[in-house]
């Protein structure tokens, strides 16, 4: 008799020669697949994202930024990617006092999230926090009540703006958890904009750039159109209906994933190890020569490469662009290292012919500005994204239930429906 190890064994090497033979038939990864409705952005592979037709220079031309501040808002981003329309000051003011209104936490989720182990990763506490807010559904007690279809969408809508408003409150308790356990929070402050107080809570209300740093990166990183594995996730656990706290709980852990948000942090203790091995003089050649290494080991270069860009991500560029304008930062040693590794590593990734995009993605840039700034804890820096994302996934779920978009489903064969498709 057979154990199951054993009858596995056997099936593995047959199915992989089969793949084998199949391979140029799959489609990988469903890459450019034209499957899905995503109304609040659109990726170029060359030109990179645009917001309702706004690229990011766009944005940062006509969304109002916070008083005082210059760079684009969470509010003003999600404004627009709600509306499709650019939201006038007051209305944008307006929009910050709601949140704020709305962020404090439940107390039974902050006792919950204070009773986990600071070593569980922060994106599995902060998975973990925004699941336990559906205690809180408006929209599945309405379907419980039995509303109808065509109401769906305002119990959505309501939902998603106490998500989006506590999410940075719950974001920021995760920090104080794991990394300075036992210091009071701040209070929210009525008077600011959501990033505002994120960072005040995170401690940091004192670093105006820092503030006006994570401003601009959680506007930029809100959306990036549907297929991205995070957003397609919300949109697909939403399509049953489930709740915006529970769709987008379950989008956190796509984005955890190294090949998707968790690149920023792995970014980063790449660039570290990259300045520890190269030690005093960094050259050109001493970077590509820690890439090919890197390449010949088997693993990727983290912060290169995408699914649909094929350019440098113009949200790179932004953040960049907003080192370019600060002295201290372009005086940083580990800024200087991303930005010499932009100068080298395309090259040595065409040179190596694999990836079909050897640019640099938004992951590339977002850490090293952080890690100057003294948020030094880079495994909290998909939280970071994770905050900022829900802004485009709680916009389609909106939408989606507005325009009572169904359940995804879609058709999968085996390798023997697949030969015979093709026979
Ligand atoms: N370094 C080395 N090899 C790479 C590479 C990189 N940065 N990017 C792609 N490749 C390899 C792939 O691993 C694949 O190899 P294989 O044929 O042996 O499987 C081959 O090149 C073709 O892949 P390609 O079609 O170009 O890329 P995919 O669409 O499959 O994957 C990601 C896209 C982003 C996953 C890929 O480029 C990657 O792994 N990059 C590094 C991780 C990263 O930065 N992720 C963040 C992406 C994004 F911005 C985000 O979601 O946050």
């Amino acid at each position: 008799t057979k154990t199951i190890r054993e009858a596995l064994e056997e099936v593995i090497p047959v199915k992989q020669a089969q793949l084998k033979k199949l391979v140029e038939h799959l489609l990988g990864g469903m890459r450019g697949l034209k499957a899905m409705l995503w109304e609040a952005s659109v990726l170029d592979p060359i030109e990179g994202i645009e917001f309702h037709n706004k690229t990011i220079p766009q944005c940062q031309q006509e969304l109002p930024p916070a008083a005082g501040g210059k760079e684009i808002i969470a509010e003003s981003m999600l404004w627009l990617l709600l509306t499709g329309k650019v939201p006038t000051e007051a209305e944008v003011r307006q929009l910050s006092r709601e949140l704020a209104e709305k962020g404090e936490l439940p107390e039974y989720v902050e006792k919950f999230i204070d009773s986990l182990p600071p070593t569980l990763h922060p994106m599995t506490q902060l998975g973990m926090g925004v699941a336990a807010l559906n205690h809180e559904s408006k929209f599945q007690a309405a379907y419980e009540s039995g509303i109808k279809k065509t109401e769906y969408w305002t119990y959505t809508l309501e939902d998603s703006i106490n998500l989006l408003a506590r999410l940075p409150t719950l974001a920021a308790r995760i920090y104080r958890n794991v990394y300075n356990p036992g210091q009071p929070i701040p209070a929210i402050n009525k008077d600011l904009d959501l990033v505002g107080n994120y960072v005040n809570q995170l401690g940091f209300g004192e670093n105006k750039d820092l503030t006006e740093y994570l401003r601009l990166y959680i506007a930029i990183h809100g959306d990036h159109e549907g297929g991205n594995a995070s957003a397609h996730t919300a949109h697909l656990v939403g399509s049953t209906l489930s709740d915006p706290y529970l769709s987008y709980a379950a989008a956190l852990y796509a984005l955890a994933g190294p090949l998707h948000g968790l690149a920023n942090q792995e970014v980063l203790r790449w660039q570290l190890n990259m300045q520890k091995e190269i030690g005093g003089e960094v050259t050109h050649e001493n970077i590509k020569e820690f890439l090919w290494r890197t390449l010949k080991s088997g693993q990727v270069v983290p912060g290169y490469g995408h699914g649909v860009l094929r350019n440098p991500d113009p949200r790179f560029m932004a953040l960049q662009q907003f080192c370019d304008t600060r002295p201290d930062l372009l005086a940083d040693p580990v800024i200087q290292l991303v930005k010499k590794t932009y100068e080298v590593a395309p090259d040595v990734l065409k040179e190596h012919g694999k990836t079909k995009n050897p640019y640099p993605n938004v992951d590339a840039a977002s850490g090293c500005v952080l890690y100057h700034y003294g948020l030094t804890q880079f495994k909290y820096y998909t939280v970071i994204f994770g905050v900022s994302r829900a802004l485009g996934c709680v916009t389609q779920l909106v939408w989606a239930r507005a325009l009572g978009l169904p359940i995804e489903r879609p058709k999968s064969l085996s390798m023997e429906a697949i030969e015979k498709l093709i026979k």
